[in-house]
């Protein structure tokens, strides 16, 4: 699978004023603050300017919705799990993220970011047991893989996948810096967007 062309179609609060779709298949990003997910906007769909990243966790505030060849769409997300902000709002957000994730109709997939150093963390198995719950496909990438070797690379997947439970295949090491890992997810990634 090959990405073209990409554009922001908009930027919504919560799942009410998200766009209409009209059938197209929708994947949704995940993971906390700082993961990357921005980053993996950018790089998957070839284009640095597409998503905001910042050094700073809470960069992304909205659910942000990007067409992809007039095709599908993939949503970048706020980060959960950040400590600096307030229990209410990561509250709200909680809330927020999974009415979207429970009720969006054409989300296909839920791809899950973990910081392949770090491995999944209490809030990821959390947010993994409300996909599960959903039913929701998901996917997990491993991302900033450029910071670790490659047979580090290999043992991180590895590990990962017997943590969470989830078959090898469905667990991939990628780096935004070097966009490593690329062709691999958008490999992984095809079956998910066969149209509705
Ligand atoms: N070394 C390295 N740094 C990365 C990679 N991906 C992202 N980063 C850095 O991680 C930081 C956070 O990136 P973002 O893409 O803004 O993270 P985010 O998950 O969107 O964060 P929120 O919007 O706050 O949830 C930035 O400084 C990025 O440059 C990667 O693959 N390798
Ligand atoms: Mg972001």
């Amino acid at each position: 699978m090959k990405v073209k062309k990409a554009e922001l179609v908009t930027s919504a609060p919560s799942l009410v004023q998200a766009p209409n779709l009209e059938g197209m298949p929708e994947v949704a990003l995940l993971g906390r603050s700082n993961v990357g997910k921005s980053s993996f906007v950018n790089s998957l769909l070839n284009n640095k300017k597409l998503a905001r990243v910042s050094n700073t966790p809470g960069k992304t505030r909205l659910l942000n919705f990007f067409r992809v060849d007039e095709r599908w769409m993939l949503v970048d997300m706020p980060g959960y799990g950040y400590a600096k902000v307030s229990k209410t709002e990561q509250a709200r957000w909680g809330k927020t993220m999974s009415e979207f994730l429970e009720k969006r109709e054409n989300l296909r997939l839920a791809v899950v970011l973990l910081d392949i150093r770090h491995g999944p963390q209490k809030i990821d198995f959390e947010t993994l047991g409300l996909l599960a719950e959903i039913g929701l496909p998901r996917l997990i990438v491993l991302n900033k893989a450029d910071k670790l070797s490659r047979s580090q690379q290999i043992r991180a997947v590895g590990e990962a996948a017997r943590s969470l439970e989830m078959a090898r295949t469905d667990v991939l090491a990628y780096s935004c810096q070097t966009h490593a890992g690329r062709d691999e997810f958008l490999r992984a990634l095809a079956p998910w967007l066969q149209a509705l």
